[in-house]
């Protein structure tokens, strides 16, 4: 089957590529539009050759799907094709519309002349693959848009619409609408003023300024994202389209790309790019599901989640009707959202009229009754299971058939949530990430009786508000947090051993944590977990078993909301100070229970933290509450912090090797009987590692 149409208008020879659906540049895609381009060439009755991909991508570039193949590298690759167009002997204009990236941009800047449509989206985003442009990218797009522009767009991944880069060399014309034909009349209007064939490779670069620019990135840089190489790599091979002449600088681009694409880093991240896809498709739930509408949404609850959580459907012009039970919570509600945009105004990300506009689709009401229109409503109530049950008895009674009833819970079991209403196949559960108009992760809780296209739609949902949507089935914790108990409990076990807290911090965060686990319970406060620790042991005398926060919270430590936590803070200042009350309580605490400290190495306690989560994410997988391990990957990255050059906990895994983290788990098991109580072994861990087969 050919990958790009070729026809004649006119005398010109427009060659349309088909390789959806984002047209990426596939073997059999360059294949066929060398071929295309040199019948063309060849052809008397053709002037000039216009190339051009779909309305909704010229090229989202290179094949992701042929990296790691024999495909990548096989003849004619992306670099042979450009130099083909390069070196026509006929004028070659690229008409550009939808996203015109990556390898598709180079394509494009191999062309004589561009024309884009104005709301085209133009980019080099191979540094969020941790890669660099590697087909002559880093060489001619600052030839086109001047050194600085390339050098941020290339280091950042940034996309730009084509209209604000009208005024540069890359675009020849920028138009509204069918830049087909434009494109197809400037070829012709080429032709007829016997143009020059301008080749982007040709234009100079003046070296001046260009040392003090690319120091002032490089500074950046270095002080940017821990352990990703990509972004400095790409500064050195910009830096060379200044300081070499361009075919060595090609060559030098060439070296640094493949050194990226052999590097973990970039792996980890080209996991994550089709992982973070592979998440919303559904096994047993049909790509082609009918969706049910979603034009109007009822958020209960104006705390801080209720309002973030508002915050999302009005950024994206859904109107949201907030209920709460008083107004003065309401009106604390709206003016939280609207200090929220304010600030984010002040920041220059949205305008003055953007806020009205988002304030103007927000409404509030005390009555149930005002729900009888939503097509979705999600209750951000406390976390009580009476206060649900009543919740969802008022939205049953209220709500119109057909509409989504979701629970932000993230410690309750929906599936007794569900069981409140007469139909909870309507019911879902949409957890949010504190805060919500920030925080990407959305975990979707599917209940036993959950619809399908009520899962369906609530993913589409999710993926049009901007979060990076997890199906997740029902247990204590569902992904995220269940892992993170695991974290949490190893990191204390870790303590116990002889680590102090700051230690722990420290090697998690050099390992990429923004933040280590002690400093994290200092920002969200520790007597929210205090406060469930004391109810599970009313609950349960027997099983509780206390743990060193306790004692912090005893204390009247809990964290930086009282001055005091794991660490000390000076008033007004967050920075953590390491607190000998703290070191004493520890201490005091390992002696009550016979424990001599020893010395915990940093990689140690990166792999009982990392492990941990391993063998929870491998338990859930196991349990069927996560589709695939991918899964578990992004509800990581995207609610708990893990580094983006790792990969995720479950493909760090892979790459550390199955056999040694199980290995290492069965030795933390053995010191004690506390830890082999900790470190009960998933058995699909340990089958997989005798296997050496990947957790899918
Ligand atoms: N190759 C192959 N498939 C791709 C693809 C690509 N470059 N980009 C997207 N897809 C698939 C994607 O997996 C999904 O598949 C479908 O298209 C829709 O994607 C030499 C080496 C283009 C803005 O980094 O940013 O060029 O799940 O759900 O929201 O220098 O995809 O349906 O089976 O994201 O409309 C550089 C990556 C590559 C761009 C479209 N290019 N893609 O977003 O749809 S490296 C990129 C995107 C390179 C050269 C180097 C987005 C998009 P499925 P989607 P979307």
């Amino acid at each position: 089957m050919s990958h790009a149409t070729y026809e004649i208008k006119d005398r010109v020879a427009l060659i349309t590529f088909q390789n959806p659906p984002v047209n990426g540049m596939s073997y059999a895609l360059r294949k066929n539009l060398v071929v295309f381009v040199d019948q063309a060439e060849a052809d008397s009755g053709v002037d000039a050759i216009v190339i051009t991909g779909s309305a909704r991508a010229f090229s989202g570039g290179a094949d992701v799907t042929e990296f790691g193949t024999p495909k990548v590298l096989q003849q004619p690759i992306l670099r042979v094709v450009i130099e083909v167009l390069e070196n026509v002997t006929k004028p070659v204009v690229a008409a550009i519309d939808g996203v015109c990236l990556g390898g598709g941009l180079e394509l494009a800047l191999g062309a004589h002349y561009r024309v884009a449509a104005a709301h085209a989206q133009i980019g080099l985003p191979e540094v969020k693959l941790g890669l660099l442009p590697g087909a002559g990218g880093t060489q001619r797009l600052p030839r086109v848009v001047g050194l600085e522009k390339a050098l941020h767009m290339i280091t950042t991944g940034q996309v730009i619409k084509a209209k604000a880069l009208a005024d540069t060399a890359l675009l020849d014309k920028v138009v509204e609408t069918d830049v087909v034909g434009a494109a197809i009349a400037f070829a012709k209007e080429v032709v007829a003023q016997n143009l020059p064939l301008k080749r982007v490779r040709d234009i100079e670069i003046s070296p001046e300024g260009a040392n003090e620019i690319l120091q002032a990135a490089r500074e950046k840089l270095e002080n940017g994202k821990k352990g990703q190489i990509a972004p400095l790599k790409c500064l050195d091979a910009v830096q060379a389209s200044v300081f070499m002449p361009f075919d060595d600088g090609l060559k030098f681009e060439r070296e640094l790309f493949l050194q990226l694409m052999s590097s973990p880093e970039s792996a980890a991240m080209r996991h994550i790019f089709s992982a973070e896809r592979a998440a919303t498709k559904i096994p047993d739930v049909p790509a082609d599901t009918l969706l049910r509408k979603v034009e109007k949404v009822g958020v209960i609850g104006a705390g801080t989640m209720g309002g973030g959580i508002s915050m999302n459907f009005l950024n994206v012009g859904i109107p949201v009707v907030l209920l709460e039970q008083k107004q003065d919570a309401l009106d604390r509600g709206v003016a939280t959202i609207r200090r929220n945009y304010e600030n984010t105004m002040k920041k220059g990300r949205i305008t003055a009229e953007q806020v009205e506009e988002r304030m103007a689709l927000l409404s509030t009401t005390l009555s149930y009754d005002d729900f009888a229109d939503v097509d979705l409503a999600i209750e951000a109530v406390f976390e009580n299971m009476d206060v649900k049950k009543a919740v969802f008895s008022e939205l049953d009674r209220v709500m119109k058939k057909g509409a989504i009833l979701a629970s932000n819970t993230s410690t309750l079991d929906l599936n007794v949530i569900a069981g409140f209403t007469s139909r909870p196949e309507d019911v879902i559960g949409l957890h949010f990430f504190s805060p919500a108009n920030v925080m990407k992760l959305l975990e979707i809780v599917r209940g036993e009786k959950t619809a399908k296209d009520v899962l369906a739609t609530s993913i589409a949902l999710g993926k049009k508000i901007g979060k990076k949507p997890v199906v997740s089935g029902v247990c204590d914790g569902f992904i995220g947090n269940r892992m993170l108990y695991a974290y949490r409990d190893a990191a204390d076990n870790a303590m116990l051993a002889g680590a102090s807290p700051s230690q722990i911090d420290k090697a998690l965060e050099n390992f990429g944590f923004a933040m280590g686990p002690y400093r994290v319970a200092d920002l969200a406060g520790l007597d929210i977990g205090w406060a469930v620790r004391k109810r599970r042991a009313e609950a349960n005398p027997d099983a509780y078993v206390p743990v060193v926060a306790d004692r912090i919270c005893e204390a009247g430590r809990f964290g930086q909301k009282t001055g005091a936590g794991w660490y000390k803070y000076e008033a007004g200042n967050r920075t953590p100070i390491v607190d000998p009350v703290v070191e004493n309580i520890v201490k005091e605490f390992r002696e009550a229970r016979g424990i001599t400290p020893r010395v915990v190495s940093d990689q140690e306690i990166v792999n009982r933290c990392i492990f941990a989560l391993v063998n929870e994410g491998a338990k859930i997988l196991e349990e069927g509450i996560a589709l695939r391990a991918s899964d578990i990957d992004i509800v990581y990255l995207n609610g708990y912090g893990f580094p983006a050059h790792r990969g995720g906990p479950m493909h760090y895994a892979q790459q550390v090797g199955l056999f040694n983290v199980v290995r290492a788990i069965k030795r933390f098991a053995a010191a004690s009987e506390a830890e082999a109580r900790f470190w009960k072994l998933a058995p699909l861990l340990e089958k997989h590692a005798e296997s050496n087969e990947p957790l899918k």
